[in-house]
């Protein structure tokens, strides 16, 4: 999965795809690169960013999912935690939603999703991008994201939203200290007992920066190395910007450890 965001402030890539013709050239880009899916996002999940009105986040991204969509090259996926937002991309052409927010109590992006039929990305936040890294705390973080995934799951299968449209993603960087994202990567098999594709974002996160004293734009080598432990570890999507460094990576480390 491909990073394409439309947003002025975005940790990593914040302002450089700003206007429609920039973001689709990078998205195509990435497809060439081997992205089989684009996510695009039109508001910033860094901690403490400013949320967007609705209506700025669909200028955003409503052009690029159309533009992409006519093309018919790939899958797309909208980043969103809103969900009119979700609606109108889905209608745009995107097929799957991305929910940094699915720990919210309301059904209506799970009622959005179902009547689309969509994909459906239910992603583990503790609190909002706004307080996520107040302090977070958890007993057992491992067990914990296991069995809000498990409390989603039935609660999406209430509201319409089968299994089999869902992927799961622990939201590492997303209400966690650099421990609770360690460990998170070290125990990713054990959410294999869901039975559910996991989607891991580990790209360029800033507990990189915390471990390794490494600024932002030298952190690839240690994105790699997280990308094809995932893999080993279980998971199926990686959401990534440096899409061939890391098919590269995978592809490797994939043949290596095949059984024959
Ligand atoms: C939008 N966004 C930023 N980081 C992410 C991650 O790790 N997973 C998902 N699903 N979305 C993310």
């Amino acid at each position: 999965m491909g990073i394409v965001n439309t947003t002025p402030d975005s940790f990593a890539d914040g302002g450089q795809f700003l206007d429609t013709s920039s973001a689709v050239d990078h998205a195509l880009r990435l497809v060439g690169e081997g992205a089989e899916i684009i996510d695009i996002g039109g508001e910033s999940t860094r901690p403490g960013s400013k949320p967007v009105p609705a209506e700025e986040e669909l200028r955003r991204v409503v052009p690029v999912i159309e533009r992409l969509a006519k093309r018919g090259e790939v899958a797309l996926s909208i980043d969103t935690q809103k969900p009119a937002v979700a609606k109108a991309a889905l209608d745009a052409g995107a097929s799957i939603v991305n929910d940094i927010a699915a720990n919210r109590e309301s059904p209506e992006m799970s009622q959005t999703v179902a009547k689309a039929k969509a994909g459906y990305v239910c992603m583990h936040m503790l609190g909002t991008p706004q307080t996520m890294q107040a302090k977070p705390r958890y007993d057992e973080v491992v067990r914990e994201v296991g069995d809000f995934f498990a409390e989603r799951l039935a609660k999406l299968a209430e509201h319409g939203v089968s299994g089999e449209q869902v992927v799961l993603d622990p939201g590492i960087g997303f209400g966690k200290e650099l421990e609770h994202n360690i460990k998170l990567l070290r125990g990713l098999n054990q959410f294999s007992v869901t039975e559910r594709p996991l989607l891991v974002g580990v790209s360029r996160k800033s507990f990189i920066g915390k471990l390794l004293g490494t600024p932002l734009e030298e952190r690839l080598p240690a994105s790699l190395a997280c990308a094809v432990w995932s893999v080993i570890k279980g998971a199926h999507i990686l959401r990534v910007h440096d899409v061939a460094e890391t098919a590269q990576a995978v592809r490797m480390a994939e043949t290596l450890n095949a059984q024959n």
